[in-house]
């Protein structure tokens, strides 16, 4: 998926499959933000737990059925500012 320009609220709730967000722009400066349902994780600290580096993209696992792709994003760059759990 693509926000474009501008603020983007992507929002992750339910079973929400093997998502990929093409053009996340990270960091606390950044209007970007990715929310998770509660009941996908309880807190930021465990979507920024859940993260990895895949080659130049940020991998977040919540299940081997649920991952949300961060395209052309670094571990270093992303903040709790980048989440919300809604
Ligand atoms: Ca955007």
């Amino acid at each position: 998926m693509t926000g474009g320009s501008g603020g983007d609220n992507f929002v992750f709730a339910g079973a929400f499959g093997h998502d990929v967000i093409e053009d996340f722009i990270a960091g606390a400066s950044a209007t970007d933000i990715v929310m998770f349902d509660h009941a996908a994780f309880a807190a930021v600290a465990d979507v920024l737990a859940a993260a990895s580096q895949v080659n130049s993209d940020v991998l977040i696992t919540r299940s081997t059925s649920e991952t949300v792709l961060l395209r052309n994003v670094t571990l270093a760059q992303l903040t709790s500012d980048d989440f919300l759990i809604v």
